[in-house]
């Protein structure tokens, strides 16, 4: 017994690594490229490895984006111009769109989004297994390796995107546009100028519940300045249809 990670238990704020854990990055690897995507062409062992060799024997609140190239360039995909969908705060109804929509891509309709959706991994600076007990929170660390993994794919997702793209905005909580989330923080600058000419935002209110932001609101109005400085044009729809 001695040594055996008992003293270690709950290091972490954050819930550990979901079990199982290698067995549904391949298992999700094999679902996205043999049913979902079969014309991708994606070795499954190796992204697993990739994967796993990411984070494992590392300290879990050092990662960085260097630790992730592997696993980025094989996971490598293009989605069609006019056919990326950001969220934020509105993760359900974005994906329930992609779903019926299914030639539009929110980032878990890509492999690499698809693999990790909803997952917690980390592992330990003197140990080469997976850490089940725990894993940092962001209030343990910022360069956490879920959060580092989230924010590289965002920009990459972003800066690969190209002609409309469009956004799903939560209406029903008082910052629609979050400078803070994921979305103002990385995605809205990572959009190429170049490639992108239009962001078209959906404003979406949850049926029965006072709308707290609009298009005309303020964040928004944050937004559209944020994109006519980057020369992108700027579009808003309330509750369409
Ligand atoms: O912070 P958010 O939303 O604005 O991030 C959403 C935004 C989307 O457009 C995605 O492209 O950023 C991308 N993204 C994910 O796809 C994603 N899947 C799961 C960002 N984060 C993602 N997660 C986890 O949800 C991740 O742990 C991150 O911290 C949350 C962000 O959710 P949010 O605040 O609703």
């Amino acid at each position: 017994l001695l040594g055996r990670r008992s003293p270690k238990h709950q290091q972490w704020d954050g819930k550990g690594s979901t079990a199982n854990f290698r067995e549904i990055v391949l298992g999700r690897c094999y679902t996205y490229t043999q049913l979902v995507h079969p014309e991708l062409s994606t070795d499954c062992r190796k992204i697993e490895k990739a994967f796993i060799n990411a984070f494992i024997s590392k300290d879990p609140c050092s990662a960085t984006e260097e630790d992730y190239v592997p696993l980025l360039k094989l996971g490598d995909q293009t989605v069609p111009c006019d056919k990326t969908v950001f969220w934020s705060k509105t993760k359900e109804l974005a994906h329930q769109y992609t779903w019926v929509q299914r030639e539009m891509f929110t980032l878990e309709n890509t492999l690499l989004g698809y693999i990790a959706d909803d997952l917690s991994w980390c592992g330990d600076a003197d140990s080469s297994e997976i850490n089940h007990e725990s894993c940092p929170s962001r209030r343990n660390c910022s360069s956490n390796f879920v959060s580092v993994f989230w924010n590289l794919l965002s920009k990459r997702f972003a800066e690969n995107a190209c002609g409309m793209v469009q956004v799903l905005l939560n209406g029903s909580i008082s910052n629609a546009f979050d400078k803070n989330s994921t979305f103002g923080r990385v995605e809205v600058h990572s959009l190429q100028p170049t490639k992108v000419h239009t962001l078209q935002a959906w404003v979406v209110q949850d049926i029965g519940k006072t709308p707290r932001d609009t298009c005309s609101g303020s964040s928004l109005n944050d937004l559209k300045l944020i994109l006519s400085r980057r020369n992108i044009k700027f579009t808003c729809q309330e509750n369409y249809r």
